[in-house]
């Protein structure tokens, strides 16, 4: 058994999980609300494409212990740990520092809970292409970010999380994660350069994520956090129109699910993707596409968000899994 599933509801029968000690989240997709009070929810300030609202679910196996350390709302089962913070941006030009900032508190929240270790770190800040100080945004928050997790010892390019870094309209920085006791397996996509690797030419620190994270819940059930993977092949961004992209994109999952799949006892299987475009997409024909590579029975979600390559039009990340029968 896995100690927490994930699952996308519509935003009127989704406010009854409240009521479930075993929620470990409930992730509210949508226009910026005020600040919950339950720490169990946690609000990405991005509109669905199709209009509306949509909440993703995180239920857990066992009944969840909630809190707020050092602005950190937490909510942990025994096994998962689910963190998210928001800080608030005074200059644009401290996004570097804010970061690193931001990095540690989620550390420090994670030890103190007895989790450890990182699996999934989602960040989501505005601006995400614009220059500031010289530099862009984006880049400075790699920047930054890597200088928390060279202090955690986590770069050392086995233990990087998964990661997306998503452009939003809302101010402030905002990270959400998933943290375990045991580390999970760093997975590296063939078609592409690590992103650790990446050549300066992308910015002065090399982004510290990995493609994907294998975790290893019990013998037979294993989770594959993928990261935001977009049309990229080695490290250089291809094609210019964002049915071409998406093509690409769905090559660069097909291949890192195969890779993880090397290392587990049953082929893993996507659970469900959430898909970000910088343009409005129509959602019919991507979802035509993505049906004809991982079939009709995958849930999408369709995000308006910005990317962190200026190029990138289309980027899509989600959850695999291979479970016991
Ligand atoms: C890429 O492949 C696209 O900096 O955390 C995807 C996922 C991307 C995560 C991050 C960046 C990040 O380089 C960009």
């Amino acid at each position: 058994m896995t100690p927490v599933t994930l699952f996308y509801n519509d935003p009127a029968s989704a406010d009854a999980w409240l009521n479930d000690d075993r929620l470990l989240a409930l992730v509210r997709f949508g226009v910026p609300a005020p600040p919950p009070a339950d720490p169990r929810v946690c609000v990405i300030p991005l509109p669905a494409l199709s209009g509306g609202t949509t909440v993703e679910v995180w239920l857990g196996a066992r009944p969840a212990q909630t809190g707020v350390l050092d602005g950190v709302h937490y909510a942990d089962n025994g096994d998962a740990l689910f963190l998210h913070l928001h800080l608030d941006e005074s200059a644009p030009d401290a996004l570097r520092p804010l970061t690193t900032s931001a990095y540690q508190r989620l550390f420090a929240a994670a030890h103190a809970r007895g989790y450890p270790h990182l699996l999934r770190v989602w960040n989501y800040f505005p601006a995400i292409n614009q220059e500031a100080g010289g530099l862009e945004r984006y880049r400075a928050f790699c920047v930054g970010r890597h200088a928390a997790l060279r202090a955690e010892r986590a770069e050392q390019e086995t233990h990087l999380p998964a990661a997306s870094a998503i452009g939003t309209r809302e101010p402030g920085l905002r990270l959400c994660a998933l943290a375990a006791r045991e580390s999970g397996w760093q997975i590296e996509n063939p078609r592409q350069v690590s992103a650790f690797h990446y050549p300066t030419q992308y910015g002065p620190q090399s982004p510290s994520f990995s493609r994907a994270i294998l975790k290893r819940w019990s013998e037979q059930d294993y989770h594959l956090y993928i990261s935001g993977t977009a049309s990229v092949v080695g490290h250089a961004s291809q094609h210019q129109d964002v049915m071409a992209q998406l093509d690409e994109t769905l090559l660069n999952l097909a291949a890192l699910i195969a890779q993880a799949s090397r290392r587990t006892p049953a082929p893993l299987q996507p659970v469900l993707f959430r898909v970000y475009a910088r343009t409005d997409l129509d959602p019919a024909p991507a979802r035509e596409r993505i049906v004809r590579a991982f079939g009709p029975d995958v849930p999408l979600l369709f995000l308006h968000a910005d990317i962190c390559r200026q190029e990138l039009l289309i980027e899509i990340e989600g959850l695999a899994a291979s479970v016991a029968q």
